[in-house]
């Protein structure tokens, strides 16, 4: 008894100098400390997996959904699409079912991407998922001229209306709302600033929600959100932030049935708190709620050059988050935002100062399973059943 707190007080102070290591490289001053940290660290690791068995198999074996976010492009790669019908079990569209993807005017739609994309999955036996009805990112360029306070409920309506109409019965699930909270907008209900938010009033989500139900009664209606994943104080202000959104449309009895967790991790940043994590997905999962992991990949950018050991970390990183998050028995999909090094957004979007390919998901650029794939088989082979 006597060495007790001994002992979780050594075991503290070792996990705080790990801390101290990683939130320097947060700030960018010592990569090599925490190289040399985290490589001792992650030498010990095994990423040892059993058998050859597909990520969709595994996940399937613990009654959960493993399937990844795509474009129709890319699925013209042959050897490409090949993966991508071994391993996964869902499909989301990247960009074709946003505004600007399905609206080249305000009175016209295009759905000739997506349909394509439902077809491919139906085809190979995969689940669809929609993403996204709501958002303020990715309108098409007439918006802003043409949508105004007057008109803002009409075209909302009708947007979700014909496209919940055309997949009804077809979706696994949709994002209905995408990314409606911004603590750092300064409003007391921490709703983000946007076209809708000025147009409709804090309501438009509500209302959002209640359209999309009244036009499928199949698809798993989901609020999707970003950043929910650290134990930083933007982090707790977006979980809060979040929760309240929930608890208040779940008492006005809003048809939501899951919220989505984005889950771009960063290789680099400090840890999360697996504490606070599962705090929150038990209290989400305690409104009713299911849970989806949408959008999972790892951000390579300033990491380590080596191959090795960049993998290494990204793997860990998946390894250590879907631990966590695969114990609450609410979780019950994962998708990672592209499944091959050869197509992710970071390229673009985080690309590494040393012009270096970056290296966020579970295949290769050639389409080898990576770490990364190994660290998510461990992690689905040792999940409880849901
Ligand atoms: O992966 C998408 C990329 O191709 C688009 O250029 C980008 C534009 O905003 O959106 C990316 O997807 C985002 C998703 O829709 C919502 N969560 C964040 C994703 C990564 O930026």
């Amino acid at each position: 008894m006597m060495f007790k707190p001994l002992q979780s007080r050594r075991h503290f102070l070792h996990a705080g100098l790990f801390l101290a290591g990683m939130s320097a490289v947060a700030v960018g001053k010592t990569l090599s400390d925490y190289r040399s940290q985290a490589v001792e660290d992650l030498q010990k690791r095994s990423f040892e997996v059993s058998g050859q068995g597909s990520l969709k198999k595994r996940a399937a074996a613990i009654g959960l959904i493993y399937g990844a976010a795509t474009m129709r492009p890319y699925l013209a790669d042959l050897d490409f699409s090949s993966s991508f019908i071994r391993e996964c079990g869902i499909l989301a569209p990247e960009n074709e079912l946003k505004w600007d993807a399905l609206r080249p005017s305000p009175s016209q739609f295009d759905f000739r991407n997506a349909d394509w994309l439902l077809g491919f999955a139906r085809r190979n036996s995969m689940l669809f998922r929609g993403h996204t009805l709501v958002w303020h990112m990715q309108l098409p360029q007439w918006f802003k001229e043409v949508v105004n306070h007057q008109n803002a409920e009409k075209f909302l309506q009708e947007h979700i209306a014909t496209v919940t109409k055309r997949y009804a019965g077809q979706m696994h699930s949709i994002d209905v709302v995408n990314e409606a909270i911004e603590p750092a907008d300064g409003r007391r209900d921490q709703l983000r600033k946007t076209p809708w938010l000025e147009f409709l009033g804090p309501d438009y989500i509500e209302f959002a929600f209640r359209t999309a139900a009244a036009y499928d009664s199949k698809a798993i209606l989901v609020y999707n959100e970003l950043g929910l994943e650290y134990d930083t104080a933007d982090g707790d202000a977006r979980r809060n932030a979040v929760l309240k959104l929930l608890e208040r449309l779940k008492s006005k009895g809003t048809p939501i049935h899951a919220l989505g967790i984005q889950s771009h991790l960063v290789g680099h940043s400090i840890p999360f708190n697996s504490d606070k994590l599962r705090k929150f997905l038990a209290s989400v999962a305690s409104l009713g709620l299911k849970i989806l992991i949408t959008e999972l990949d790892v951000v390579d950018q300033k990491l380590a050059l080596d191959f090795a050991i960049r993998d290494r970390i990204v793997a860990a990183r998946y390894q250590d988050y879907l631990k966590v998050v695969l114990r609450e028995r609410a979780v019950i999909a994962v998708l990672t935002w592209g499944l091959s090094d050869r197509y992710t957004w970071h390229s673009s979007y985080n690309p590494r100062k040393d012009l270096a390919p970056v290296r966020p998901l579970p295949l290769s650029n050639s389409l080898k399973r990576k770490l990364a794939w190994n660290a998510m088989a461990i992690a689905f082979d040792q999940a409880p059943k849901r």
